[in-house]
Formats: structure tokens, C-alpha cells, sequence
């Protein structure tokens, strides 16, 4: 298989497994549910993973195959294993390392349903979860047990932007014989590549920025050999959150524009909250990428850009804030990331709405948080919009004052 030591180039041409019958320049898609053996012995032999060779979709199919190998090659591990939505993964990668009795320590900001899952169903298979500051080391030392057997966290964190230390978690986590999971969808393996820094499983909503279109919903896992092997012969193959090969092929035919799609988020990004900074009704911007941040440190280090969405806080009401979100002309009012359009959606309402009030207070996630994921516009269109729905908004304030 050829690579390049460099990320554009095998977003293009890396991991290319199925050349098809014709030579096709792009991925054929193996639109098939099952695959023809051509004896009974050698469909046995197949089950028995005795010879290589396809048996049914929901076990592999080979566009999948080609989309797990580009995802395994960008994020710098031996394997990859997709999945029908990101919570697929999620579920998948912890039901498949944790049982009955075991501990989960994670972070107390996390993706919405990704914390429903934590809070609620985990529990209820009897595993224990643990909600800390993940970049407070002594937090995380102090909240590991003897049954810990997994550390799960994002970073950046959705919705706030908060960063976590990945060489600090890989290093308590191995001292302590633990697996790491960090969810990467917020920068994709074009600005961090966690595996880099030691994390075990590398987990993507490929929703976001890895299809980057708002046409699909997917997710992936990337990892050694072994563990992935192990998530797709239990947990993928028995609770079935697999991806169509349709799906697979839109991935593989965003990730050929990753590097351009993501440079130009993180440039709009950055100019955004630069500009909502400095704004008179602006109390908050949460932004990696701002020298404010308190994350900012790990750019260079860590991140290579402080990636495409930012978090604010109006001076004002929070009527205000939903005058300002309602008066958007161009950008969407939608959750979701990544995609060519600025979205914008309200944290506490939507993506967070899984957390009951005082989990949000907790979390220091405040009500009044707007979440904006820049899009691929030209900037001085997205700033134009958020200015006249501030001035909208204002006026709204003055009058139902
Ligand atoms: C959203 N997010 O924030 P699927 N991990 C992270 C995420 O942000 C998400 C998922 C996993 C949003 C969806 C509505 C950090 C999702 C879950 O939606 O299952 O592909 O990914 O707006």
C-alpha cells in the first residue's frame, strides 16, 4: 500500500485498498449485503477465520474496508472499524472494554448523549462512571480504582472548548494499566492525532468533519490491531451499529478534501472569535485558538489550530441570545459540525438538553452558551450575519425593556 509522510497527500491517495475489475479512479462501492462462497467448506472455512475472505456486510465489506484503512493511516494506528453513527462507536468501543464491576473515569463536559450513555445505560450494566475535570491531573489521579479500566474524554470538550492534556492522561493511564479513549471529532487527525500522545482508541463522529457535507452520520474507531479486532468480531458484530457502504464511500470521498475543508474552518473560526472578542455585546468567547483560552498553551504542542467551533456568551439576557440566534439570516440555526454551512445551535436546549439543570451548572456549561460551527463561506459573509442579528438583537432588548 503506498503513503506519504505527508497528511494531504494520503487523504488523497493513502490507505487505497479496492482497485475494482476496471480500474476505477474512485472507490467502487460494494453496495451488497452478502458475499457468494463458492463451496459450503469454504464459507465454513471463512466463519472460522481459517481463510480470508467476506461473509456479510455487518462482519466487513470492502468499500468499509477502504475507509477504515484511510482513517487508520491519517490517525497513525494499526486498525480503524466504522460504524453507523458516532454514538455507534461510542457505545461499541466501551460495552466492548468494560463489564460488570469495572470503572469508567471521564470527564464532567462531554457530547450530550455521549454523557446519557455514561450517566444512565453504563449504570445500568453495572459499571461504574466517574465525572471529573480531565485537566486536572490530581482529579484524575485521585478518581482511579483498582477496577478503572478505561479513561474516556474529548478535546476539545463539546460545547465549551475546554482543553485535555492527552501525554498527561496517556501517562497516569499506563502507569495504572488503563485504556485510553479520546474522541477526536473536534479536530480531526488534520490538526491532532492523538495516538501521537499515547491514547490507545482514537474515536470520530465521521458526521462532522470527516464527511464534512451534513449528508451522512458515522463514526469510527482507530486503534492497534488487536482491540479493534476484538470491538468487531463483539460489539459490532452482535449490537450491529454498522455503516452502509454508501455512506463509507461519501467518507472516503470527503476525507479527499480534509486538509483544504479543515484549514478553511479554523481560519474562519479564529477570525470569528476574534471579532465576537472584541465586541461590546460579547461577554465570552471560548476558543482554543485565542490566546485567552486557557487551552491555548497546548497549540504547537498538542494542536496544530484551535479548529472550526467556538462558544459565546451574550452580555445580556438569555432572551437576547435567542432574539440574536433567530435574526441569523445566512448561518443555520442546526446541531452537527464540520459541514460547508456555519451552524449554530444552543447547547443547553439541544445537543446538552440530556443533562437535567443542575448536571449543566455542574458541568459549568451556562444556559446562556451559543455554540457556532464555522463553515467553508467567506468570512466577511459569516461576521456580517452574526453583526446585523447583534444589532437585531439589541433592539429587541431596548424594546421589551
Ligand atoms: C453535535 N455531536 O454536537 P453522531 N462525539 C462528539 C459529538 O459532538 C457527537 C458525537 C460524538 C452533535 C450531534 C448533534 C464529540 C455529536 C455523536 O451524531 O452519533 O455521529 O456522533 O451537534
Amino acid at each position: 500500500m503506498w503513503t506519504s509522510k505527508h497528511l494531504e497527500t494520503n487523504t488523497i491517495h493513502g490507505g487505497k485498498t479496492s482497485q475494482g475489475e476496471f480500474g476505477p479512479l474512485s472507490t467502487p462501492i460494494y453496495q451488497t449485503s452478502t458475499f457468494v462462497f463458492d463451496s459450503v467448506e469454504q464459507g465454513a472455512e471463512r466463519f472460522a477465520g481459517e481463510a480470508q475472505g467476506h461473509i456479510y456486510s455487518r462482519l466487513g465489506n470492502p468499500t468499509v474496508d477502504e475507509l477504515e484503512a484511510r482513517m487508520a493511516l491519517l490517525e497513525g494506528t494499526e486498525a480503524a472499524a466504522a460504524f453507523g453513527s458516532g454514538m455507534g462507536a461510542v457505545s461499541a468501543a466501551v460495552l466492548g472494554l468494560l463489564k460488570q464491576g469495572d470503572h469508567l473515569v471521564t470527564s464532567h463536559r462531554l457530547y450530550g448523549c455521549t454523557f446519557a450513555l455514561f450517566n444512565h445505560q453504563l449504570p445500568a450494566f453495572g459499571i461504574e462512571v466517574s465525572f471529573v475535570d480531565l485537566s486536572d491531573e490530581r482529579a484524575v489521579r485521585a478518581a482511579i480504582k483498582p477496577n478503572t479500566k478505561v479513561i474516556y474524554g474529548e478535546t476539545p470538550i463539546n460545547p465549551c472548548l475546554s482543553v485535555i492534556d492527552l501525554d498527561l492522561i496517556a501517562i497516569i493511564a499506563k502507569s495504572a494499566n488503563i485504556t485510553t479513549i479520546i474522541d477526536n471529532t473536534f479536530m480531526s487527525p488534520v490538526l491532532q492525532q492523538p495516538a501521537k500522545h499515547g491514547i490507545d482508541i482514537i474515536l470520530h463522529s465521521a458526521t462532522k468533519f470527516l464527511n464534512g457535507h451534513g449528508d451522512v452520520v458515522a463514526g469510527i474507531l482507530c486503534g492497534k490491531k488487536d482491540i479493534i479486532d476484538q470491538i468487531k468480531m463483539t460489539t459490532r458484530k452482535d449490537m450491529g451499529a454498522i455503516i452502509s457502504p454508501h455512506d463509507a464511500w461519501l467518507i472516503i470521498r470527503g476525507l479527499k478534501t480534509l486538509h483544504l475543508r479543515v484549514e478553511r474552518h479554523n481560519q474562519n473560526a479564529l477570525a470569528v472569535a476574534s471579532y465576537l472578542q472584541d465586541h461590546p455585546m460579547i461577554k465570552k468567547v471560548d476558543y482554543p485558538g485565542l490566546a485567552s483560552h486557557s487551552g491555548y498553551k497546548l497549540l504547537g504542542k498538542q494542536m496544530h489550530g484551535g479548529g472550526g467551533v467556538l462558544a459565546f456568551e451574550l452580555n445580556g439576557s438569555f432572551d437576547q441570545a435567542v432574539a440574536f440566534m433567530n435574526q441569523l439570516q445566512m448561518c443555520k440555526r442546526a446541531v452537527s459540525l464540520g459541514d460547508a454551512e456555519t451552524l449554530i445551535q444552543h447547547p443547553a436546549s439541544m445537543t446538552h438538553s440530556t443533562y437535567e439543570p443542575e448536571e449543566l451548572a455542574a458541568a459549568g456549561i451556562p444556559q446562556t452558551l451559543v455554540r457556532l460551527a464555522a463553515g467553508l463561506e467567506h468570512v466577511d459573509d459569516i461576521i456580517a450575519d452574526i453583526e446585523q442579528a447583534l444589532v437585531s438583537a439589541k433592539k429587541h432588548a431596548k424594546s421589551a425593556a
